[in-house]
């Protein structure tokens, strides 16, 4: 055998080496590649023994599940995994909305403006929810919403409790238009305007786990999850999915199950059979779209994961102003209209008010404070210095109800504010601002409006997965007692309109989810457990908890009393 002689390890040939890698590192300085990634411990414990000395830097911990989330590195990871403290670790996997506008969403001239009447949408009345509103509204009932936040000085906006962004550096105000759109789908007001949700009175729990473009992370998600249980939420509505599979995500559903959450899904828009998660987990309730006419949506996902369809095609439901590119703003003052834009963010409508000039608006001085007299009113603030959101939070501290801006440079400027106002904010040119200021010294009253869609039609599964949510928010309105989610998801199963094969199918799931049928259902279920269980002993905690009204331990003629009164 011939062995070749390497080129001599000389002392040269060797620093040489050293100072051509020492360079190498200097003009490419190599990082390794840090990706998110989710490590789960055995237990709570082990997890709080590490934060205590934290090894690596944690970006969120959960109470959900015995976790945590950080950017690491391979040899973090690899390292992480021969830890025997932690059970697994596995990528932050993405996660997406799963529904958007329609091709002509935003043209139909009868939902642009704010009209004197309210319409059902065809979803709404095809899951028979307007059959069921004289016995209920979803009145009591807490629905997670885990979406793109929502549109908080929408006119037609739900009944919101309580709202929070586990997005970084986002806040819960939709500037993405899905959540605004699903959450109208649940529970949008039933009022004199625009379009009514199937639970209207449901209480709203706003959690923004994907941000402006519709996207986000399972690790995201959790803490929504895990948020909304601890804010007792009893249905989590999820119109968010992702092809692959997060044992985390897993354990945190099963969680939320176990503590008394049903969890409803949008099943994917793919047309494809590949289980889409959160989904298809088997604590989740995977939902299909279809079309007006109950058929498969095109595009929804089937398989035999899907567990029931509802309404996903040309939805109509609201949307924030901002996402309408053609909406039109408008500043007039001297009875002449000035070129102006919305600001992202602004509150739709008109206000009409004296003009105040607010300097910059950042309160540093008098000149650059609100005057009193800007409450009822509209304020001109100038750009520059501090953030437009900062400006408008400014007045709207000293009671403005509309706000105009002007440039600080040449010409118009589009501007966005980091979160919603309810005022109605336009931006004008620097020229217009200059004469603006010089009028409003001496007085001068003016009109602020932004005109546009507040309602859209959206397709996706994204659509039919709140159909379904608000139909769950009924039956656990509508219950004559301590109702568990598996019991709701039995009774919406089992009273679904069958659709397809005949029985439960891969395209339909158990069919069309149907409130009207559930409600008569959930009577019947209640019925027959008094006729079942009539004067015997309540011996263990169960569905007489909630139907024992004089707490005598057994359902008698005085509970069937308290029943027939509410039936
Ligand atoms: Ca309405
Ligand atoms: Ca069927």
């Amino acid at each position: 055998m011939t062995k070749y002689p390497g080129p001599a390890l000389t002392r040269t040939n060797i620093l040489l080496t050293v100072l051509f890698t020492v360079l190498l590192l200097i003009v490419w300085p190599v990082k390794a590649q840090a990706d998110d990634y989710i490590v789960v411990y055995r237990s709570h414990l082990q997890k709080q023994n590490m934060l205590n000395r934290p090894t690596f830097p944690v970006s969120r911990s959960f109470t959900i599940i015995p976790a945590v989330t950080a950017q690491l590195d391979a040899n973090q990871v690899k390292q992480l995994r021969a830890n025997p403290d932690v059970e697994y670790v596995e990528p932050d996997y993405k996660i997406y909305a799963l529904g958007g506008p329609d091709s002509n969403a935003y043209s139909s001239s009868g939902i642009n403006a704010l009209s004197s009447s309210q319409t059902i949408p065809y979803g709404i009345t095809m899951v028979n929810a307007p059959a069921v509103w004289p016995r209920t509204m979803g009145a009591g009932v807490r629905v997670a919403l885990m979406d793109t936040g929502i549109s908080m000085y929408h006119p037609d906006r739900g009944n919101v409790v309580d709202s929070v962004s586990f997005v970084t550096g986002e806040a819960v105000e939709d500037f993405a238009g899905h959540g605004t759109h699903t959450s109208g789908t649940i529970a949008a007001a039933d009022n004199d305007i625009g379009v009514v949700g199937v639970a209207p009175q449901a209480d709203l729990l706003i959690a923004k786990v994907l941000d402006n473009t519709g996207s986000g992370q399972d690790s995201w998600l959790i803490s929504g999850i895990e948020w909304a249980v601890n804010n007792n939420a009893k249905v989590i509505s999820m119109s968010i999915g992702g092809y692959n599979y997060s044992a985390a995500l897993d354990t945190a559903c099963s969680n939320a199950l176990a503590t008394g959450t049903l969890l409803v899904a949008a099943a994917g828009n793919d047309n494809v059979s590949t289980p889409s998660y959160p989904a298809a987990l088997s604590s989740v309730i995977s939902v299909s779209a279809i079309d007006q006419n109950k058929n498969k949506a095109s595009f929804s996902n089937y398989g035999s994961t899907i567990a029931i369809a509802a309404p996903g095609v040309s939805v109509d439901s609201t949307v924030p102003i901002s996402t309408d590119t053609s909406a039109v703003a408008d500043a007039v003052w001297s009875s002449t209209s000035h070129q102006s834009n919305l600001v992202t963010g602004t509150a739709p409508g008109s206000v009409t008010g004296q003009i105040c000039n607010c300097g910059l608006a950042d309160g540093s001085d008098q000149d650059n404070t609100c005057p009193d007299n800007v409450a009822g009113n509209i304020a001109h603030i100038r750009r520059g210095i501090t953030t437009f959101a900062a400006k408008v939070a400014h007045a709207q501290s000293k009671g403005a109800i509309g706000a105009i801006i002007s440039n600080n440079a040449h010409g118009n400027f589009n501007g966005t504010l980091g979160d919603g106002t309810p005022l109605v904010v336009v931006s004008i040119s620097k020229a217009d601002g200059d004469a603006l200021q010089t009028l409003a010294q001496s007085g001068i009253s003016g009109t602020v409006s932004v005109d546009g869609a507040l309602y859209a039609y959206y397709s996706g599964t994204s659509m039919a997965c709140p159909h379904v949510a608000g139909v769950a928010a009924l039956i656990f309105s509508a219950a004559h007692y301590n109702i568990t989610p598996s019991e709701v998801s039995n009774i919406l199963f089992d009273s679904a309109q069958d659709l397809g094969s005949p029985g439960r199918d891969d395209i339909f799931g158990h069919g069309l989810a149907d409130a009207y049928a559930a409600l008569t259902l959930e009577k019947i279920n209640i019925l027959t457990a008094f006729a079942d269980n009539w004067l015997q002993p309540c011996s263990s905690p169960g569905w007489c908890d909630g139907m024992d009204t004089n707490q005598s331990g057994s359902v008698d003629f005085v509970d069937f009393a308290a029943l027939a009164q509410n039936w």
